[in-house]
This record gives C-alpha cells, structure tokens and sequence, in this order.
C-alpha cells in the first residue's frame, strides 16, 4: 500500500500542504464563469486533484502563484517556453512591437521573416501559412491533404493529439487522455467514418490499413514524438516506414511537431531522425508564448491554399505581429550554437537523477525522453502505445505530482502530458527538483508493488 508522504508535506487528503487559500478563492470564482474555472481542461487539475493554482507571474523557470508560492516550471505554458518567463529578449521584442500596433489584418514583414526562419530550419517547408493554434493547424493541413489526394480518410495513431478539430479527437491523447475519455461528445459519427485510428509504433497496422483501404487515404498525421501519452519515442524505423507506406500508396505523412518542433533539436523531429514529411504542423515555440500555429510543406502542396487554390483556411489574427515579432527572437536565440547541447545536458541530468532515485527506491520508473522533453511513467516497462500508457498507475503519479508540489517544483498535472526543460532551468534548480524527487520516492512509494506491463495484459 502507497505509505503517506512525510509530515508537513501534503495532508491526510493526500493534497499537498501549501497555502491554496487565494487560489481557492479565485477558483471557486472562476468556476461560475469558466466551465470548470478553467480555459482548457488539463488546466484544471482533474487527474492529480485538488484545484488547480492560480499564476500570477513568472521569471525565468520559476512561476509564481496567487499565494506566493514559488515553483519550479516544468509545464513550461505545455511547451511553448524553451527560453522561460519573461526572457528579457522576448520581452524587449513585444514592447517594440505592442508600440507599432497590436494587429493589423494586414501582410507584415514579421510575417515573412519567421516563415523564412522556420524554412531555413526544416527545408522541407516550402511554404507555410500562420494560424493562431496547433488546432488550427493540423486541421488546415487534414483538409488541404484530402484536397490534394482526392481522397477522404486519415490515419491517426491512439493517444495522438492534434487539437480539438471533430475529425482528429477519436482517441486522442492529452486531455482526453487525462479526463480517461476516448472520444469528444457533439461529433457526429459521420464525422469522424473518415478517421482511422491505429497503434502508435505499429507500422504493420498501418500497412494493413493501407491494404484495405489501398486509394482512399489522403493522409498519416503523426506526433514523430508521441507526447500526449506521455512521451513515447517512435520504435527505430517506425517513421521511416511511414514514409515509405505512404509514399507508396499515395498518401502524404503530415508531421505534427506542434510540439517537437523547435524543442527536440533546432530543425525539429524531421531533422533528428532525418525524414522528409509532405506537410508539417508547428505551434507552440514558434510564437515564443503567444498564440500561434503554421502548417507547411511541399510548395505543390502548399499552393492550393486560398486565395492561390481552392482551399478555404483564413483568421482574423493569423500572423499577429506581437506572435511574430516574439517568435523570430525566439528562433534567433535557438539557433545560436550549442543551445541544444546545454538542453540535452540539462535534461539528461533530470533524467538519470530521476532514474537513480527510483532505482535506490527500489521503485519501478521509466523515464522516456528525446532532448528536452520528458515523462516519468510509474512502470517497470517501455511504455510503446498507448494502451501501455493507460495502464500505467495513475494514482501514483498524483501522489508524486502532490510531493514535488510540496517541495516546490511544478510538474505536469497529468501522466499523459510531457515535462518540459527550458535553456534557463538551472542546474541548481535540477538539484533542487531531484531532492523532491529522492523525497517523494523514498517516503511515499517504498515497497510499492512491481508495476510490470506486460504487453498481453
Ligand atoms: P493548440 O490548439 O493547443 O495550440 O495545439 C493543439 C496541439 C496539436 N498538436 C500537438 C502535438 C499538441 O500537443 C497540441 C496541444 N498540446 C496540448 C498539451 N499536450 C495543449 C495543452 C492544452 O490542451 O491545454
């Protein structure tokens, strides 16, 4: 049975024993606005427990709360900050531009110089369009592949999160993963006939897809690494595979690196593991902490989006110049060399701390991570698919949650969403977060019973 954490760390309830009490307030308050006080769901604490806290600000890797509690940031905004809170470049940036105007509606040069930056960095994006979400964006690009292919069906894996669009959210990751929900309610079924769903890290199911259904899908559209189950990195040759299953049945791979994009190394997941996709979703970093999506590939492709083809996509605040102008000195601060060498060290450093405790605990944990972007999953397995990911304790995991948020350090409320490392988390700060960790291990999971996956259970 899990023992209770030390005294003075969380209470009888097993929630954490900081002050909340502004939190609270503001909480209940928001919930008679908010459906569930909050502006997404994973927001809301609803896998770890108790309400969710209230920020008022942050510095660098620290967050602060309404209570005045500081954190360790590890949820990082879900991706979008490599650089941290408030880098003082990114900040520099925003008060030049909000000076000029917050939005125009109109071309920018902004516009042109981050897609131009985003092309240098993964040549295989000939052309993009800018957006305001990764939604938008791996929607936009669905449509604009069924467009090109004359072709209805896609190919999602389970535990893939491409945003909330109807035809995408069939047993999708993230939230859905985190409220234990396979599928949104309000999509009608005739919506989603066209969504085929399939094991990640299963290219053979994929081929059998393309066996039945061998001239009527237009499109793969893969997390390259998968990261709303947790993290699972694709199996060796699963993306190459998809490549060439798609190249040979005539259908276009569509990479979504909404969040590997700029995080697992400077030209994306396309780069670290040397694949070509047709299309490719971007988001998150690319705006440096403000809204954003882009969807780009192939300009063959790309031109038949309106006004050159028929392709409708548009928005009011695509492009926003307050996004680009922080995004293109976000860019500029990633491409300095050795950025993702001291993420990788960084990173690396968590990992096998975390891995070492656990070992010492005697508690079975696998930590899965591709440069920067982590999870820690209570089991003595690989976590491959995402039936492995569901079954992994998740009670577990919000005990620990509880703990690190006890010692002070914010990570991700949910097993199924990734830890992020900024180039600004320091290694005192990774010593700091390591000392909660040895913490939570040696008090709260001792003789905690093997958690073995087995992958025929
Ligand atoms: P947004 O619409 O949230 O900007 O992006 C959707 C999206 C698309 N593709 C991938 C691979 C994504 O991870 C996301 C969004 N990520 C989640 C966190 N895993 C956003 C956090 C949230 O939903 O609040």
């Amino acid at each position: 049975m899990l023992k209770k954490l030390p005294a003075g760390c969380c209470r009888d309830d097993g929630l954490s024993m900081i002050n909340r009490e502004n939190s609270e307030k503001l909480f209940t308050e928001a919930q008679r606005y908010l459906p569930g006080g909050v502006s997404s769901p994973v927001r809301a604490f609803g896998a770890v427990g108790g309400s969710p806290l209230f920020m008022r600000n942050g510095v660098g890797s620290k967050i602060y709360d309404e209570d005045g509690n500081r954190f360790i940031d590890y949820v990082c905004s879900w991706g979008p900050l490599i650089l941290g809170h408030c880098h003082p470049k990114i900040v520099a940036s925003l008060k030049k531009g909000i000076e000029r105007g917050t939005s125009f509606g109109t071309p920018t040069e902004l516009e042109t110089t981050l897609a131009k930056t985003i092309g240098e960095a993964m040549p295989t994006i000939e052309m993009l369009r800018f957006v305001s979400s990764g939604t938008e964006a791996a929607m936009s690009a669905v449509r604009l592949a069924r467009a090109f292919t004359a072709r209805d069906k896609v190919v999602k894996f389970a535990g893939g999160y491409h945003g909330h669009s109807d035809g995408l959210l069939v047993r999708a990751g993230s939230g859905i993963a985190t409220l234990g929900i396979s599928d949104s309610a309000g999509i009608p079924s005739s919506y989603i006939l066209n969504t085929l769903v399939t094991p990640y890290n299963n290219a053979k199911a994929v081929e059998q897809l393309f066996r039945h259904y061998p001239n009527e899908i237009a499109a793969v559209i893969v997390e390259p690494v998968a990261a709303n189950m947790g993290v699972v990195p694709p199996q060796p040759g699963f993306l190459k595979y998809l490549r060439q299953l798609t190249k040979k049945f005539g259908a276009l791979l569509i990479f979504d690196e909404v969040i590997t994009g700029f995080r697992v190394s400077y030209g994306g997941a396309q780069t670290l593991y040397g694949i070509t996709p047709d299309l490719t979703c971007l988001g998150k970093i690319i705006g440096g902490g403000l809204p954003i999506g882009a969807y780009g590939g192939r300009k063959d492709i790309m031109q038949m989006v309106a006004p050159l083809g028929y392709v409708y996509q548009a928005g009011t605040l695509s492009g926003n110049p307050l996004a680009m102008a922080a995004g293109i000195e976000t860019l500029k601060i990633l491409s300095q060399p050795d950025v993702y060498n001291q993420l990788e060290e960084k990173a690396s450093l968590l990992e096998q701390g975390i891995v070492g405790m656990a070992t010492r605990a005697e508690i079975d944990i696998r930590v899965q991570r591709v440069g920067s972007v982590l999870t820690a999953f209570f089991s003595g397995e690989q976590v491959i698919n995402y039936d492995l990911a569901q079954r992994v304790d998740t009670k577990l995991y919000s005990h620990f949650f509880e703990h690190m948020l006890s010692c002070g350090v914010y990570w991700p409320p949910s097993q199924f969403e990734a830890a992020f490392v900024s180039l600004v988390h320091t290694n005192e700060d990774i010593k700091t977060t390591l000392e909660a960790v040895a913490k939570a291990f040696e008090s709260a999971f001792k003789n905690q019973k093997t958690l073995t996956l087995t992958k025929d259970q």
